[in-house]
């Protein structure tokens, strides 16, 4: 019952966002918006956060020119329940289905959800995403042949190009404004996540034909060489080519920037490396020494400087704010056999950071995270607390009303450089779970489970006791003061379960959810 009360509070509460008059920002002319949004990029992973052993110049010029957030976070360590965030502007554990989806999810946000496309269109905008969704399609039973109704293009986005979930989910194929992009409609896609199509080659009855190996849940359809999650029939013509992909997406990214229209834009640019499968473009192969996982990195921070390029060639990079950030942490064995740790080196995904990617610790969540504005944001470093469930409130301030709900707060001075305070608090998530971070302090509070991901060599965050570590002094949290400081540890808790209840308390068993 108290739960229930909290749910209907929290929905009539979410349902009138608080509407401001905006006064602190004046701007003549609106600027084009763009999301650099990488797919499981570590906090190490970027030389200009520290990576030696390979090289992201693209990504470091817009670190080194703009503004380098060292305490911002994705709102959590998977993918869905982070994208989920940054698009309503709601923490993804009010959401009970906000956990990583199969390629056949329905759509994961209500259409009468506020979204940062919609509240940008509403405002003057048109928008686009081109890349990884992974927030559902649909209302389940999704019919691929005919045209999908319910995706981006329904919650804010004019145009939409996307992959429908992961890489390595099926199905494999691109979708634009809800339209299997190059379907042959002769040949009839149908998916099934529980059982095969008779006839069909998988990774377990064809190991022959593949040219990575997966694990026993990365072992379905074969397309292109890769046993998949889940299977497929039909849609060969459509069938992406994973090489290709990322010149594929960013061909889209150019010809939208190039056909823009005198309205700005917004474009949310899902790039889909370095999640797994890592399969690089023949010309990428090999430009570091990490094998495909350091590859696919190169090639991201490739397409990055042609876009950058791209916008400097029209003239738009004085007004195009940039946000550059990653769904969540690094994870190196992730389902398939691809040197990913063999080939590792010193290089440190995580940099100095504990956990990794479904991870409670901080490198779950505390990922690369720039904003860049050539003329605009005065380069600089902040170590201010920031999230992604901020840039919906804080891009509300460029349209005529500034919108703050429950999670998301209007940070936009502090992501333009112009003050130095951030957030005060911050509930990340991980696998379903949470912890609280508040100032240099952060509370995992105890979870039942394994302490450890086998298979993934990450640690859970999982433990019988309290944890509480300052992040100043033990930026690698090794040092557990929850039982040193009980003051301190009830006062976090406290404030912890002032916003999120006991919701904390569901979370009996460690899945990849
Ligand atoms: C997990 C997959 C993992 C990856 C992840 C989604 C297994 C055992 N693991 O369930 O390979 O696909 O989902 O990653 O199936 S994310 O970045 O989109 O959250
Ligand atoms: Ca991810």
């Amino acid at each position: 019952m108290k739960n229930f009360l909290a749910i209907i509070t929290f929905l009539l509460f979410s349902a009138c966002n608080h509407v401001e008059n905006n006064t602190s920002l004046n701007l003549k002319q609106k600027p084009n918006i763009i999301f650099i949004y990488l797919d499981d990029l570590g906090y190490g992973d970027v030389s200009s956060y520290g990576a030696t052993e390979l090289s992201t110049p693209n990504i470091d010029f817009l670190a080194n020119n703009g503004l380098k957030f060292t305490n911002g976070y994705a709102t959590s360590a998977t993918c869905t329940p982070s994208r989920y965030a940054l698009l309503t502007g709601q923490y993804p554990w009010r959401n009970r289905n906000a956990k990583i989806l199969p390629g056949t999810a329905p759509l994961l946000i209500d259409t009468t959800q506020i979204t940062i496309p919609k509240l940008l269109r509403d405002n003057g905008y048109q928008t686009a995403v081109i890349g990884k969704w992974h927030l559902g399609l649909g209302s389940g039973n999704v019919d691929w042949n005919t045209s999908i109704s319910l995706g981006p293009n329904e919650v804010g986005f004019d145009y939409s190009f996307i992959m429908a979930a992961t890489q390595d989910r099926v199905p494999t194929v691109y979708i634009q404004n809800g339209n299997v992009y190059n379907h042959d409609i002769k040949d009839p896609i149908e998916i099934n996540y529980k059982k095969n199509f008779v006839g069909e080659p998988t990774g377990e009855n064809s190991p022959h034909l593949l040219k990575m190996k997966g694990d026993s849940q990365h072992n379905r359809t074969i397309v292109n060489g890769v046993p998949r999650i889940g299977h497929m029939k039909g849609g060969q013509a459509a069938r992406w080519v994973d090489e290709d992909m990322a010149d594929v997406f960013l061909e889209e990214v150019q010809t939208y920037v190039l056909n823009k229209s005198d309205q700005p834009f917004f474009l949310y640019y899902g790039l889909q490396q370095p999640h797994v499968p890592r399969i690089p473009h023949p010309r990428f192969v090999g430009a570091t020494s990490m094998g495909p996982r350091g590859d696919v990195i190169a090639e991201a921070d490739w397409c990055i400087g042609e876009l950058i390029k791209t916008l400097e060639d029209q003239g738009l990079l004085e007004n195009t704010l940039i946000f550059l950030s990653s769904d969540n942490g690094p994870v190196l064995d992730d389902g398939y056999e691809d040197d990913a740790i063999t080939r590792l080196g010193s290089h440190s995904p995580t940099g100095n950071l504990r956990g990794g990617k479904y991870s409670l610790y901080e490198a779950g969540t505390r990922v690369p995270f720039i904003t860049y504005w050539k003329g605009s944001i005065k380069p600089g470093k902040s170590n201010a607390i920031i999230s992604q469930v901020d840039w919906l409130s804080s891009l509300s301030t460029i349209t005529d009303s500034i919108i703050t709900n429950l999670d998301s707060e209007n940070h936009m001075d502090l992501l333009l450089g112009k003050v130095k305070e951030g957030r005060s608090d911050l509930v990340l998530e991980a696998t379903s779970r949470t912890a609280y971070r508040r100032g240099d302090w952060v509370l995992i509070p105890p979870y039942p489970g394994p302490k450890m991901f086998m298979t993934k060599g990450i640690e859970t965050g999982n433990g019988e006791k309290f944890q509480l570590y300052n992040l100043v002094d033990d930026a690698s949290q090794q040092n557990n003061l929850a039982e040193k400081m009980p003051e301190k540890r009830d006062e976090m808790m406290a404030s912890f379960e002032a916003i999120v209840g006991d919701t904390y308390k569901n979370t009996s068993k460690l899945s990849f959810d």
